[in-house]
């Protein structure tokens, strides 16, 4: 153990060993990871607690055969991709949800309005997206079991507030994000699959742009990390940016939409599989039904294909809007 971890540190590692059950062992790690020095002694011994952090993360959300009852922070995914609206009090996470999707969320001007995630569906095009307000992330009560959510969730919608100091809420979300073994994916950056970092797709929201002080804070913004994310400038208020979105979300989720048709039939339309980016023909073919994986032989294509109806493999990446049907 490296010599220069402080008397802080041990004694927060000593009430971790000594921890029974889950929440007091989160507790106590999430102390370590606040206060271990950090530098490159210390680089390894923080990668192993953070990935002791997801162990446990992920144990906080199993279900559990023994308890009865809802679990509020275990949420079924549902739609083309959940989107957890994340970030602190009183940026207009609340107010979000309900302008996008019209599910009624509590909103108030106190801080720690919600402490159990609100769902809703955000309609773009012919799918929709769940979307999920939460608690705030400083938020102490919840902080485990809400960091347990964002571990399986597929894009995060980090909210700011225009009015105040977007730039130092945003810096307290990422250290937040940070203490807890996440970090947000910028764009063109790689996934480290090797990392025990939890990198999560971001889209960043900045909201109350209606608000007469918010042309200072939107400029901030813009510089600081406009290059490094998709950042949206919209107003719950009066409703601007709002219309965008989706296309937004659709775009940063990195989502396929392919329809299939019989050979004598049409595509509908309104029925798309949804998969990610760089999804096969077989995969389409599992999603319409499990048999469909083995059984497929090759499929014909319009959409990306050099030619309509072109026949192609059993491993063909698949497009945004293609049109298949299989062949078995
Ligand atoms: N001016 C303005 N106020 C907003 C906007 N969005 C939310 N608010 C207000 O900000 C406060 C906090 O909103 P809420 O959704 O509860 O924030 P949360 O704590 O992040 O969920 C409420 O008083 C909202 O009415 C907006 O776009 N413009
Ligand atoms: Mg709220």
């Amino acid at each position: 153990m490296p010599a220069n971890l402080t008397p802080q540190y041990k004694e927060a590692e000593q009430r971790y060993r000594q921890a029974r059950g889950l929440p007091a062992k989160i507790a106590a790690l999430q102390e370590m990871m606040a206060v271990i020095p950090k530098h490159k002694g210390t680089d390894h011994l923080r990668a192993d607690l953070r990935a002791r952090m997801s162990r446990h993360l992920e144990e906080v959300e199993k279900p559990r055969a023994t308890s009865g009852g809802p679990q509020p922070f275990s949420i079924r995914k549902e739609g083309a991709g959940q989107v957890l609206i994340v970030g602190l009090p009183n940026s207009g996470k609340s107010e979000l949800l309900q302008a996008l999707t019209r599910a009624p969320a509590k909103v108030g001007d106190y801080p720690f309005t919600t402490q159990t995630p609100m769902v809703g569906m955000l309609p773009y095009e012919n799918v929709l997206f769940q979307l999920v307000d939460t608690p705030a992330l400083n938020d102490r009560d919840v902080q485990t079991r809400l960091f347990g959510l964002l571990r399986n969730t597929d894009l995060l919608m980090v909210t700011v507030d225009l009015s105040v100091d977007p730039l130092e809420e945003m810096q307290a979300i990422i250290q937040l994000l940070d203490e807890w073994g996440y970090s947000l994916l910028e764009n063109d950056e790689a996934i480290d699959a090797e990392g025990s970092r939890v990198q999560k797709l971001a889209l960043l929201v900045a909201n109350k742009s209606d608000e007469d002080a918010s042309g200072k804070g939107w400029e901030a913004m813009r510089r600081r990390y406009g290059r490094r994310f998709t950042l949206l400038r919209v107003s719950c208020m009066d409703g601007s940016g709002l219309e965008g979105v989706g296309a937004e979300v659709f775009k940063s989720l990195n989502r396929v939409r392919v329809y299939t048709k019989s050979p004598s039939g049409r595509p509908d339309y309104n029925a798309p599989i949804v998969m990610t980016l760089g999804s096969t023909t077989a995969d389409a073919a599992e999603r319409l039904h499990k048999e469909w994986r083995e059984k497929l032989r090759y499929a014909l294509l319009w959409g990306s294909a050099k030619f309509d109806g072109q026949r192609v493999g059993r491993d063909y990446v698949l497009a945004d809007g293609d049109v298949i049907e299989l062949h078995g």
